[in-house]
């Protein structure tokens, strides 16, 4: 049998076509998809194809023979064509039966949406704001990138001090700072207008600060009460409150004499363990406050004069009380969590222990 090449001739040529449409039968009898159908037909009918080929060959020919030639490679053609568009038909036929063939059952219960969670750091800040909204604070915040002024001056942190250190603080373009507490937020409060002033605000700080204990970056929730006879008593008090609503209605509080620049007295604030009430026997080997019955939570003290003073409150005859507390320490102790660096990986293992609600 002669080669589709050299010393054709139109007998040959024409047997030739008449074979290709059983051919390309064949092959697109295995194919599944239309780009492989499509594909097969463009190596027979495309310009490289097999029966563009076969016509180049139609020179070699009589002339006389060329029309018999001719209609063979358009019955090829067609032929080929109808087997292209009745395996297509046959695949959509097939893909159509299946999707409708598939039986859904509508009553089945839906896949739900899966909500995500609040993280434990904003969970605790929610809980402060709700308890101190209850006792008629306002909610206040302000930017993270703060003038010196603002950070330190107005709060009687002279230039000299350690805290104000390249060290210790992040220093910004144009003479500004990330805020090493919320406390310019209470500045920018009481510059705005006349006490009295009543407000928590709650918010990220920063210090050069990065190990195991400590995150260049972490939120902490402050609060100032400012008006006429306001006194440490009302502070205690406050404090009090606070903390029986926070860990439950039998915690007490410590205070500490501390040193803070912008309060004067100052004092360190305890609260009592809410794991072991502070009560032997359970206290001495208590995991949460190590045995002392008591847990550190924050800084409190009467706001300075000289504070007052920077924000033009002298004219007014009134104090204040400030108090600070840190919200990852307050979330460890709540929730148990024995290492800091949980709050900021991520990790849904941790995080889905916080349920919505
Ligand atoms: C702590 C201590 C404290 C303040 C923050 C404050 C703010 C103004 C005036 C006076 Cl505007 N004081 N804030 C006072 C005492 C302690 O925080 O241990 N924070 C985590």
């Amino acid at each position: 049998m002669a080669s589709e090449g050299a010393g054709t001739t139109a007998r040959d040529l024409i047997r030739f076509f008449e074979s290709l449409a059983a051919e390309f039968a064949a092959e697109i009898a295995g194919l599944a998809t239309e780009t492989e159908i499509r594909l097969a037909q463009s190596r027979y009918l495309g310009k490289k194809g097999r029966a563009t080929d076969l016509m180049k060959q139609l020179g070699r020919i009589l002339q006389a023979d060329r029309p018999a030639v001719g209609v063979a490679a358009n019955r090829a053609r067609a032929a080929i064509e109808k087997l292209v568009e009745e395996r297509l038909a046959a695949l959509s036929e097939a893909s159509l039966a299946s999707d409708l063939g598939r039986s859904v059952d509508v009553t089945l219960p839906g896949r739900g949406r899966r909500t995500g969670t609040i993280h434990p750091l904003s969970r605790v800040r929610m809980e402060i704001e709700q308890i101190f909204l209850g006792m008629g604070y306002e909610v206040r915040t302000g930017p993270l990138v703060e003038t010196e002024w603002n950070n330190f001056d107005a709060l009687n942190t002279p230039p000299d001090h350690p805290a104000r250190d390249m060290q210790d603080t992040f220093f910004v373009e144009g003479g500004l700072i990330l805020r090493s507490h919320t406390s310019p937020v209470q500045i920018r409060t009481m510059l705005a207008g006349p006490p009295p002033v009543k407000i928590i605000a709650p918010g990220n700080v920063f210090r050069r600060d990065d190990d195991a204990t400590h995150t260049p970056m972490f939120p902490q929730c402050e609060g100032l009460h400012v008006d006429k006879n306001v006194s440490f008593e009302d502070l205690k008090a406050t404090l009090i409150a606070f903390v029986q609503r926070f860990f439950g209605p039998d915690t007490d509080i410590r205070l500490r004499p501390s040193f803070f620049p912008f309060t004067e007295p100052s004092a360190e604030v305890d609260a009592s363990c809410f794991l072991c009430q502070g009560k032997q026997p359970a206290r001495s080997t208590c995991r949460l406050c190590k045995g002392t019955g008591w847990l550190e939570i924050g800084g409190s003290g009467m706001v300075h004069p000289n504070v007052l003073r920077a924000v033009g409150y002298q004219k007014y005859d009134v104090t204040g009380f400030a108090f600070g507390m840190g919200l990852s320490r307050m979330a460890m102790l709540k929730y148990g969590v024995t290492d800091l660096r949980l709050f900021y990986e991520n990790d849904l293992r941790f995080l889905q222990q916080f349920p919505a609600g």
